[in-house]
């Protein structure tokens, strides 16, 4: 494949704050370029209520939402963007379903499996769409778009 190669497409990975603090960074990133993907950013950082209540914004009007982000405050987290062919649905199956409980059972190979707890605490979070990988990789990294490199490049001008 060439340079900018279309083909190639971007997900938001989060590593949770009990994927972070139970050491299981390594262990994860290994698994990420095994599986073929390439990191192309990568961040640690600590999210305050206010960034992670707009990031699941979605999930507003739940009732799991207050405990959501709780969560998602309570110790640093590792955001990355990856890069593969397919790498939105294929990112969401290497990390198995939300519940991780039920994953250790249906999908014991999953990331959920391996460092998830409960259907909250899951160690992983992957964009569940194209659209929302937009979102949310420019929310996270506003110079990186998930188009090609040579758009960037020439937005960038
Ligand atoms: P994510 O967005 O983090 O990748 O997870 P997901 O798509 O598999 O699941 P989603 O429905 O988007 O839920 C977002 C996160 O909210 C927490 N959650 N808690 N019943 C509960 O207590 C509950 N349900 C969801 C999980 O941390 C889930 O990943
Ligand atoms: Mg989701």
């Amino acid at each position: 494949l060439g340079y900018g190669a279309s083909s190639e497409e971007r997900t938001l990975a989060m590593i949770k704050p009990d994927g972070v603090s139970g050491n299981y960074t390594e262990e994860i990133k290994t698994i990420v370029v095994e599986a073929g993907f390439n990191i192309v950013k990568e961040m640690l950082t600590q999210l305050d209520k206010e960034t992670a209540s707009a990031f699941y914004e979605e999930h507003s009007s739940r009732s799991f939402f207050p405990h959501l982000v709780t969560y998602m405050t309570s110790g640093p987290v590792l955001v990355m963007v990856l890069e593969k062919r397919n790498a939105v649905s294929d990112w969401r199956d290497l990390i198995g379903p939300t519940d991780a409980e039920k994953a250790k059972i249906s999908h014991p190979h999953s990331i959920r499996a391996l460092c998830g707890k409960n259907s909250q605490k899951n160690c992983v979070h992957g964009s569940d769409s194209t659209s929302s990988a937009e979102r949310e990789i420019k929310f996270f990294f506003k110079d990186v778009v998930s188009g090609d490199i040579a758009t960037q490049q020439h937005d960038e001008l």
